[in-house]
């Protein structure tokens, strides 16, 4: 069943609570930070945006570019009153609403309403409620699945709201520049752009095996069903995660055993880097498989002790995916964990396997240094592949 996704942003946040606190700042560039050398740009209004003042500029930038602009200290009480109202608004209409920051938050309406253009009239009402309750102003976007609704919500700011159809995708997704993707900043822009690729159509239209073979598998990969407007990613409410998953999609599908079992092991690091931050541990594995018909298979298994590590993790899904499964050519693997303990809660004595202990101050050690240094800092020899074969459209 399709997914109807909501994503709601207010619009020019602190700066329009404070124009409607202060009817003397309407209609005015108003710039909400400190002036002055040291000081950053929060927001600005949306006639400040027309002199090219935008959030996280030095404040001596702004003020060269908007010398008549007005500038207010931010009022935090005020911002919070008023997006508490706003989601409380929102929590009574959408079924599931996560809240990823002061002003901003995703609805996952699946079930709740028939389709898209049914959400759109219940978004249309929940805006003039937000309005008629704050004075504020949303902009909106709904879509099947979290990304999108997302770029539609920027679309038609400000109180826009953008529906975007999977037969959309290309007339309004495909012209916007690349760096439009969650995660796509000026580096990544920049090699984009190397390989001739600047818009999302771009990528979309790109040859595969030549973005992996600059990019690496799983940042090609993450472009890749981006670009081709797909994203599983699920609404998850706050504190109520009942589990931890990764999953890619591949094309061509995955047929060789030593490159799926170097990507299932990728994907166990990425979980058990997420439950040791967490500090939670698990009890049950899960394993996902589909292959390029859309056959999906999900296997799971629990186990007596708790694992946080990613070789524990890797041990099960590969033992569920090698005597459980019969697809070998895979087109999606996902591994997931859930039935969560706290750490602190698993009784020492279920441990008192030395080498595990040791294992597990080295992952935490790693952690650390790729907290610190970023995502490729610490690699497992498992996960160091050979330079990959060049393919013959590569110049
Ligand atoms: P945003 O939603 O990013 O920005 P906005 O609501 O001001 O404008 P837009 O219409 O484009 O959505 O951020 C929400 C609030 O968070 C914003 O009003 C101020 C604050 N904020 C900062 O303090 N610093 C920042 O760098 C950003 C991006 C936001
Ligand atoms: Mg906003």
């Amino acid at each position: 069943m399709e997914r109807v996704i909501l994503h709601l942003d207010m619009d020019a946040f602190f700066a329009a609570v404070e124009q409607r606190d202060r009817p003397e700042l309407r209609g005015k560039p108003v710039i909400v930070g400190a002036p002055g050398p040291r000081g950053v740009v929060s927001t600005c209004s949306y006639e400040a945006r027309a002199f090219g003042v935008r959030s996280a500029m030095p404040s001596v930038t702004a003020q060269r570019l908007c010398p008549q602009g007005i500038w207010v200290r931010p009022n935090f009480p005020a911002y919070e009153a008023a997006s508490h109202t706003i989601f409380e608004r929102v929590a009574r209409r959408v079924p599931i609403v996560e809240q990823v920051s002061i002003d901003e938050a995703y609805g996952d309406m699946t079930g709740a309403v028939r389709d898209l253009a049914a959400a759109a009239d219940v978004t249309r009402a929940l805006k003039e409620e937000i309005r008629a309750a704050t004075s504020l102003t949303a902009s909106a976007g709904l879509s099947y699945c979290r990304f999108l609704a997302k770029i539609a919500s920027d679309l038609r700011k400000p109180d826009g709201l953008v529906v975007v159809a999977q037969e959309d995708v290309a007339t309004l997704i495909w012209p916007l520049p690349a760096r439009r993707i969650p995660g796509v900043g000026p580096k990544l822009e920049g090699r984009l752009l190397e390989l001739g690729i600047r818009t999302i159509g771009d990528l979309a239209r790109c040859n595969a095996q030549r973005l992996e073979n600059r990019l690496g598998a799983s940042t090609a990969h993450y472009l890749l069903e981006r670009a081709r407007g797909w994203d599983e990613t699920p609404i998850e409410p706050h504190g109520e995660r009942k589990q931890v998953s990764e999953e890619r999609t591949y094309l061509p599908d995955l047929a060789d055993p030593a490159e799926i079992d170097r990507e299932m092991f990728a994907r166990c690091e990425g979980i058990a880097a997420e439950l040791r931050r967490r500090e939670i541990r698990a009890r049950t594995v899960t394993l996902k498989v589909r292959d390029a018909r859309f056959n999906t298979v999900t296997r799971s298994h629990t186990v007596d002790d708790p694992v946080d590590l990613a070789t524990e993790i890797f041990e099960v899904a590969r033992t569920l995916y090698r005597e459980r499964t019969t697809i070998r050519n895979i087109r999606l693997l996902g591994v997931g964990v859930k039935d969560f303990v706290h750490a602190r809660d698993v009784p020492p004595t279920l441990f008192p396997d030395e080498r595990r202990e040791r294992a597990h101050a080295a992952a935490r050690a790693a952690d650390l240094l790729r907290e610190k240094y970023g995502a490729d800092a610490v690699r497992p020899a498992r996960l160091v592949k050979r330079a990959p074969k060049k393919t013959d459209d590569d110049p």
